[in-house]
């Protein structure tokens, strides 16, 4: 594939932006090469500034669960736009989408909006030791929740010691209070609040975790994390801005029937459109502002516009045997992988949920950030251009989830695990 104008833009970006790109899971950096830049998308196929066409499984890393520029969120963004993008007043659409939310996430009565899931998770941490007056935060190596200072931590030297700021800039006395535990150890987490109980605010974690690549919990680790965290008198923060309308209508807490005390969205609920939302019991969103003294806020928060086409989206995934078909092409894509990599022994394992998958090479079971670390990078990363070569855009990173589409059909499961052969 030929990317002369990817480059130039390129070429032209790094001189303005930082690594030329506004995230940096997009700079390709662990993968290698110049990322290529993007122009139209419809349905489950995106196009390159230099025409190439691809089969696309970041789908805006999981916001277009409808696939690209699905046309009822179109119409629903563009009737929005043409009546005013925003008002810095409430608008009937936020009540709308509001609605939908509530409605459909089992433990969430009372939502707030905010733009992005960033903000979520750092502002249900701030309910969190608002509500609990405790300051300790507990999360999970592996676990990612956005760019919040309190979040950019890595494990510190023993189980229960305090974390080591994980970013430039991240003030280390700010570190010390966000403890790091290992996913899917139940006995971990005994041991920590053992050290810490009646000091940790909260546990938040990805019941589906998909920045170590997917990662599903163990559902006697999750049952096992409500359990404690009750009994301790911490509250529990599902980070679902992934799993979010993903995993099932009403979320990996629908799946598991394990339900947190706040429950984080994002991506799906904005249709493509910049959003977050945290949500929890309307005794617990009584402590937020302008309601209690939780102070939080946003020009954005609730635009009109992302709540068109958030609203527009919900309304379709609440149709019936919708996560039927979705889990229905995940496990054709999962179970292709599996047997192509039986067939070639390939040593590689495939983790997916509904909508969600990850392949690493080189290792037989990934439980965890550890296992997940162990994986075969260089392969991975000669397969991720392969791949390119044969039409098929993934996510340009082993630790990300592959994301289908309710537009992804058969016919392109099919074409991918073909380029999958050709490319191993
Ligand atoms: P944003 O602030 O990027 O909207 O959301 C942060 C966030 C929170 N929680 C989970 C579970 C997430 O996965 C994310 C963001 N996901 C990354 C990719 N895994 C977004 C890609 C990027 O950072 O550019």
């Amino acid at each position: 594939m030929e990317n002369p104008t990817s480059q130039k833009l390129f070429d032209s970006a790094t001189e303005l932006i930082p690594g030329g790109v506004n995230s940096p899971a997009r700079a390709w950096r662990s993968v290698g090469g110049t990322p290529l830049f993007f122009e139209s998308g419809q349905g489950s196929r995106i196009n390159d500034v230099d025409g190439n066409s691809y089969i696309d499984y970041v789908c805006s890393w999981g916001p277009l669960i409808l696939g690209h520029s699905h046309p009822d969120v179109v119409q629903a963004a563009q009737d929005a736009t043409a009546k005013g993008a925003s008002f810095g007043a409430p608008t009937a659409y936020e009540v709308e989408t509001a609605r939908l939310v509530v409605d459909a996430v089992p433990s969430i009565e009372m939502v707030r909006f905010v733009n992005s899931g960033t903000e979520a998770t750092m502002s249900a941490m701030r309910l969190a030791r608002a509500a609990t007056g405790r300051n300790l935060i507990l999360k999970f190596d592996g676990g990612y929740h956005g760019h919040d200072d309190a979040l950019l931590v890595r494990a510190g030297s023993g189980l229960a010691t305090s974390g080591i700021a994980d970013s430039a800039g991240v003030n280390p006395k700010l570190a010390e209070d966000t403890i790091v535990a290992p996913y899917n150890d139940l006995e971990a987490i005994e041991q920590i609040f053992d050290a810490h109980s009646e000091r940790i605010a909260c546990v938040i974690i990805e019941p589906i975790a998909g920045n170590m690549g997917v990662v599903p919990a163990d559902p006697e680790f999750l049952t096992g994390l409500r359990r404690i965290t009750a009994d301790e008198g911490c509250l529990l923060i599902f980070d679902e801005v992934i799993s979010g309308f993903r995993a099932a209508f009403g979320g990996a807490q629908e799946v598991y029937g394990v339900y947190p005390d706040i429950t984080c969205l994002g991506k799906i609920i904005g249709g493509g459109f910049p959003v977050g939302a945290y949500g929890a019991s309307v005794e617990l969103m009584s402590h937020v502002a302008p309601l209690g003294p939780m102070y939080q806020a946003g020009t954005l928060s609730g635009n009109p516009v992302a709540m068109a086409a958030g609203a527009a989206t919900i309304r379709h995934l609440a149709k019936p045997d919708t996560y039927a078909r979705l889990a229905l092409t995940t496990a054709q894509l999962a179970d292709g992988l599996r047997e192509i990599f039986n067939e070639t022994e390939t040593p590689a394992t495939v983790n997916h949920a509904t909508g969600m998958l990850t392949l690493f090479f080189g290792v037989d079971s990934v439980k965890d950030m550890t296992t997940a670390a162990n994986n075969d990078h260089q392969q991975f990363t000669s397969f991720f251009h392969k791949m390119l070569e044969h039409g098929v855009y993934l996510p340009p990173s082993p630790y990300e989830a592959w994301f289908i589409s309710l537009a992804h059909t058969s016919e392109d499961i099919d074409a991918t695990l073909q380029a999958v052969r050709d490319s191993l």
